[in-house]
């Protein structure tokens, strides 16, 4: 059947079911029965006989009911008064909903019932009967939203098959994927045992060449230890200016190096520093103790070293640099020595060792390899070869593994009982207030980001559907978001509701960091047994 076929034929049903209702209505709100009885409950009030309360406690006159005092416990002889506690009024209200009412609201001055009835004898205010007017809107906008689930279903059950074709191609990816990972892992192991063996004829080949690195590193070792030895010693001798054999506080207060605080002098504590904290030091004390202490601040001072820069300074270090470019160059060689003796050379130094510190400062970097024979050679290759084969097939490994976890994620979560929802994953719907765009990107997270710039904040994550028992579904919640500042982590409730469009239609905060998305989609429209019409089948 075409859809405006169905339409029409639906437009009938309704539209008789309607016309019966008010024909019924009319009928039923004849039948005699106290103010404020129910017609569903009129034969228990027979004025014939005695009123037996509602809750069978006592048994009155029937002209005791509606007399304006209470008799029974349970209110029930008062339905039309205002004279027991815990009395219930019932509006019929012909021509649209019946109402049940606190019986405190009859005739309290306030109009409860569109047809008056609560106010009726009240001659302090005057109720206006507008149900039949109430009614018809109320039953227009039950037709509208009738229709709107009726096609909206359509769309629904659309979305449905979608669904439920996505579940089933992930179901078979799934299957094919553990069959990839299988062969991936029979690979891995082939390429793995391939990679130990030629390792073993690698490391066989280079056993010899590791002992003559291994005495190569030595000797490179030993000639440093000596090469600093050397030069520490040097050192000594210069700074031992009374020639002692020792080098005491007074002799490094004298040289501007160990300024530590670029304060202009060489306190006793900064020079006690470079001593190891003694007062003065012999040679072999000097070399092994206080020179790795010295040289740095020596190499420092000759230009040859930069201390590392701290995160954050560095683009100001470069900024500065910038600044000062070619300030340098204006400064002759005493200015930037201002007041300072060269630290190399001393008062009587002649040649300068600026040179021989640089010359080792560049000899500490790490040997080439040797060069191995073709053999040997060969076998590098092929371990390296076999290395690179094992990384890859590993790579192919994590590679299906991954995928297989993001199906598996994505088969774990709920897309609603029919598969619905799914279709909404991967896209997103933007709503924009006047100060932020917001985005729902349903199943995965909820963002606001300022109108002024693109830095979007993060409202919420992807957690659970946190409806009713009736209907889970209605309520969906974005958790753990970004934190607010001196405040929780920010979150956000989207209800969801059917419309004829997937779109979000209004944003809020009702709490601090707390946000509340309105969501309408196809995917919410279910034909579900309406209870508008019960509640106008309770007069029938
Ligand atoms: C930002 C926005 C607001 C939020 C405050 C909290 O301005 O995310 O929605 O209320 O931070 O400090």
């Amino acid at each position: 059947m075409s859809s405006s076929r169905l339409l029409l034929n639906f437009n009938l049903k309704h539209s008789i079911l309607i016309i019966l209702i008010i024909v019924c209505e009319i009928l039923t709100s004849e039948v005699p029965r106290p103010r404020g009885v129910s017609l569903s409950r009129a034969s228990l009030y027979d004025p014939e006989k005695d009123f037996v309360c509602l809750d069978g406690t006592i048994s009155i006159p029937f002209t005791h009911v509606n007399d304006d005092y209470c008799d029974c416990p349970d209110g029930s002889d008062e339905p039309g008064t205002s004279a027991c506690p815990n009395g219930i009024f019932h509006c019929t209200n012909a021509g649209h909903k019946p109402l049940n009412i606190h019986s405190s609201r009859v005739k309290d001055g306030i109009c409860d019932c569109c047809d008056g009835s609560d106010e009726h004898g009240n001659n302090n205010v005057n109720c206006v009967n507008n149900c039949y007017e109430l009614g018809r809107s109320a039953r227009e906008e039950a037709q509208r939203q009738a229709e709107l689930i009726k096609v909206g279903n359509q769309m629904r059950l659309e979305f449905s098959q979608k669904g439920i074709q996505i579940k089933q191609e992930k179901k078979e990816k799934l299957v094919e994927l553990e069959k990839h990972k299988a062969e991936a892992e029979a690979v891995l192991k082939e390429k793995e045992s391939l990679k130990n063996e030629v390792e073993v004829l690698e490391g066989a080949a280079l056993e010899q060449y590791k002992k003559i690195e291994e005495e190569e590193r030595k000797r490179k070792e030993e000639a440093e230890a000596a090469d600093t030895r050397i030069e520490a010693t040097e050192t000594f001798n210069r700074f031992d200016s009374n020639k002692d054999g020792k080098v005491d506080i007074s002799e490094l207060q004298t040289r501007q190096t160990f300024d530590k605080d670029r304060n202009g002098e060489v306190s006793e504590e900064e020079a006690k520093f470079f001593l190891n904290e003694e007062e003065s030091v012999d040679l072999e004390a000097f070399i092994t103790l206080a020179w790795p202490r010295i040289k740095p601040f020596m190499m420092l001072d000759a230009g040859l070293f930069k201390p590392p820069i701290k995160e954050g300074e560095e683009e100001e270090q470069e900024h500065i640099n910038e600044e000062h470019e070619g300030e340098a160059e204006e400064l002759t060689e005493e200015e930037l020595h201002e007041g300072e003796e060269s630290e190399f050379g001393g008062e009587e130094d002649e040649e300068e060792p600026e040179e021989e510190i640089e010359e080792k400062a560049t000899e500490t970097s790490t040997p080439a390899p040797p060069q191995y024979d073709e053999e040997t050679q060969k076998l590098v290759d092929a371990a390296n070869e076999a290395r690179k084969e094992y990384e890859s097939a590993k790579q192919a490994v994590r590679d299906i593994q991954t995928e297989l976890n993001n199906i598996e994620e994505y088969l774990e979560k709920d897309y609603g009982p029919d598969e619905e929802f799914a279709v909404l994953e991967g896209q997103c719907f933007e709503y924009t207030d006047h100060e932020y765009i917001y985005k729902l990107c349903p199943f995965d997270k909820t963002i606001q980001q300022p109108k002024s710039n693109s830095l979007e904040t993060r409202l919420g994550t992807w957690s659970r559907w946190a409806g009713p028992d009736i209907n889970k579904y209605q309520i969906m919640m974005y958790e753990r978001g970004q934190s607010c500042w001196n405040g929780p982590q920010r979150s956000t409730k989207v209800r969801v509701a059917c419309g004829s469009e997937n779109k979000v239609i209004s944003v809020t905060e009702p709490n601090r960091c707390e946000y509340q998305f309105d969501f309408i989609t196809p995917a919410a429209c279910k034909e579900l047994a309406s209870d508008s019409e019960d509640d106008v089948h309770d007069e029938l």
